[in-house]
C-alpha cells in the first residue's frame, strides 16, 4: 500500500517530536521535517495546531497533532511491512506498554519542570521525584535490551528523548539520578546509541540546548552557570 506524503512540523529541542522521530526512522517511512522557532511561530502553525504545540504531522497537508496519535498512526499505517508493529501483541501487554508511557510523559514534564524552575524549594523536590520516579521505573524494565525485552518497541521510542534530556544534564552536573538503577543507565546507554535515535535531533542539538539554558534564569541554569 502507498504511503501519504508526511511531513513533521518540529522543533529541535523537542522530546515529543523526537518520538515521533524515531518511529518514521525505526520503520522507514519517506518524510520532510520542517522546524519551526517556537518562541515565534509562523501564522500558519496556529491554523494547523489547536494546542499550539509540535509535533504536526502533516499527513497529505492534513494535519495531525498529539505525539503519541502520530506515532501510533505511523505505526499503523506501516503493519504490512517486515517490521509489523512496535506494541506487544497481547491486549494486556499494549496497555501495560501504554501505561508507561504515560509515565515516561510525566518524566518528560517533570524534567523541562527541573531546569526551568526558579523556585529553589521545588527544584529540590523535583530532583526527589525524579530519582523516585526511575527507581520505580527500575523494577518494571526487562532483563533484555529495550523495555519489553530484545525488540525495540514504543515505549523504548518514547523513553529514548527522556535519555537525551538526562544525558545532556548530567554533562552539566551529576544529580545521581542514576546511581541505584544500573539497569535504567544501561537501557539508556543503548537507547542513545541505536541509528534512528542518534537521528532523531539535528546536529545543533547539544548547542540549541545549551544557547535555550544559557537564556533561563532557573535554579539549574545558576548551578551549572559555570559549564555553560
Ligand atoms: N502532549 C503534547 C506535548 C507537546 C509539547 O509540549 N510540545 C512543546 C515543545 S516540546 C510545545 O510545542 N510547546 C509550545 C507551547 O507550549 O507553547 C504531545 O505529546 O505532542
Amino acid at each position: 500500500m502507498a504511503l501519504p506524503n508526511l511531513k513533521l512540523i518540529s522543533f529541535t529541542l523537542c522530546p515529543y517530536v523526537q518520538r515521533a522521530m524515531i518511529v518514521l526512522n525505526e520503520k522507514n517511512i519517506p518524510f520532510d521535517v520542517e522546524y519551526i522557532d517556537l518562541s515565534a511561530p509562523p501564522a500558519w502553525f496556529y491554523d494547523i495546531s489547536p494546542l499550539e504545540k509540535v509535533p504536526v504531522l502533516l499527513v497529505n497537508d492534513e494535519p495531525l497533532f498529539e505525539s503519541m496519535v502520530i506515532c501510533e498512526y505511523l505505526d499503523e499505517i506501516t503493519l504490512d511491512t517486515d517490521r509489523g508493529s512496535l506494541y506487544p501483541d497481547d491486549a494486556f501487554k499494549r496497555a501495560t506498554n501504554r501505561a508507561w508511557i504515560e509515565f515516561g510523559s510525566d518524566i518528560l514534564s517533570t524534567t523541562f519542570e527541573f531546569y526551568t524552575t526558579e523556585d529553589e524549594k521545588r527544584f529540590k523536590h523535583l530532583t526527589g521525584t525524579l530519582i523516585d520516579r526511575f527507581e520505580v521505573l527500575e523494577e518494571e524494565i526487562s532483563d533484555g535490551t529495550y523495555f519489553n525485552g530484545e525488540n525495540f518497541s514504543m515505549v523504548d521510542a518514547v523513553y529514548a528523548p527522556v535519555f537525551r534530556y538526562h544525558n545532556r544534564i548530567a554533562k552539566f552536573k551529576n544529580y545521581g539520578f542514576f546511581e541505584d538503577t544500573p539497569k535504567i543507565k544501561a537501557w539508556g546507554d543503548k537507547l542513545l546509541a541505536r541509528p534512528s535515535v542518534i537521528k532523531s535531533v539535528p546536529d545543533t542539538y547539544e548547542q540549541d540546548m545549551s544557547n535555550y539554558i544559557k537564556k533561563l534564569d532557573s535554579v539549574f541554569r545558576k548551578e551549572i552557570n559555570d559549564s555553560l
